[in-house]
């Protein structure tokens, strides 16, 4: 297939409430009506798949777009809704990086993060070596700790991520978000507050745009009773055997509805290629048609 040269796509996934909607919101076009919605919700902020125009100067580039994924955790997304609309997106939308988001002051390469990077594991990079390269493993929230630890995350904390993925990701990055504005209105008297700082992440994504030789990712679902033992062994479940194979089937019939769900958006807004379905399901978020925030997946892509 020709490759489309013209365009930057980005899958931000990771742990639930781990800054992937606030990085994509500090990524977006200004001019957007409507940005990824960040915020502090104990059952966890995005339920479905959002895609948002991205402003990040890529030269080159025409179009820039950033995909929001609810974190595995979340409250009202259960595990294999999330991982099946992970990889309908991989799957459907072409794209070209995948950034991985862990919050430095946590010091773990937490269960979201494990669960994300398996999965990429499994569907993309096993087949496609060089697609380490296209891989930005984030740490976020570095405002809220010691540039020592910072460091430290970079150097004794991240390369864990290894074991989940298979490899280790083209790029380790960190960022702060400091200024935000729900930081700023809790925090108004903090003079701690540190700028925002998303360099080593764009840095990072112009890279893989300029210089990876994978420019598109491509998927292979791995199969059903293999996810299912990844969620149970990842997530210490415990499941019994007859418990996985029902996760499976559970997976199976999620994988189904998704895809329909898919299959339907396009038909309905007569989506003949990825470059119009990332651009159109950008389109339906701005309008009103998709909410990520709603719990009813149904909505979703
Ligand atoms: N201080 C600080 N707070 C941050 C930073 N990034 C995110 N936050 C805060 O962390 C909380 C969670 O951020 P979100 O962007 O909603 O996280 P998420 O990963 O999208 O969460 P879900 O959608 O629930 O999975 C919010 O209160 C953010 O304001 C950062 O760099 N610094
Ligand atoms: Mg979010």
């Amino acid at each position: 297939m020709a490759q489309d040269e013209g365009k930057l796509y980005v899958l931000f996934c990771g742990g639930v409430g781990n800054g992937k909607s606030s990085l994509l919101k500090a990524l977006c076009n200004k001019n957007l009506k409507k940005l990824p919605k960040s915020g502090d919700n104990g059952r966890g902020v995005t339920k479905t798949i959002g895609c948002y125009q991205m402003d990040i100067n890529v030269a080159g580039k025409d179009s820039e777009y950033g995909l929001d994924t609810p974190g595995p955790g979340d409250h009202d997304a259960p595990i294999s809704q999330v991982v099946t609309s992970i990889e309908e997106a991989v799957k459907q939308c072409g794209l070209n990086a995948i950034v991985i988001c862990n919050q430095i002051p946590s010091g773990r390469v937490d269960m979201g993060c494990q669960i994300a990077a398996r999965l990429i594991s499994a569907g993309v990079l096993k087949n496609q070596k060089n697609a380490y390269q296209n891989v930005i493993f984030c740490g976020t929230k570095g405002d809220l700790v010691r540039k020592k630890r910072v460091e430290k995350w970079k150097t004794k904390v991240a390369p864990e991520v290894k074991s989940s993925l298979g490899g280790m990701p083209g790029y380790i990055v960190t960022t702060s978000l400091g200024t935000q504005e729900e930081q700023l209105e809790e925090d108004e008297e903090d003079d701690e507050l540190k700028p925002d700082d998303v360099k080593e992440l764009v840095d990072a994504l112009r890279d893989i745009y300029k210089n990876c030789s994978t420019k598109e990712l491509s998927f292979n679902a791995a199969s059903e009773d293999e996810l299912a033992n990844m969620l149970n062994q990842v997530g210490g479940l415990e499941l019994e055997k007859k418990q996985v194979v029902e996760l499976g089937n559970k997976i199976k019939k999620d994988r189904k509805k998704v895809t329909n769900v898919m299959d339907n958006f396009k038909k309905r807004h007569k989506v003949q290629n990825k470059t119009e379905l990332v651009e159109k399901v950008a389109e339906a978020i701005q309008s009103g048609e998709i909410d990520e925030s709603s719990s009813s997946w149904c909505t979703i892509l």
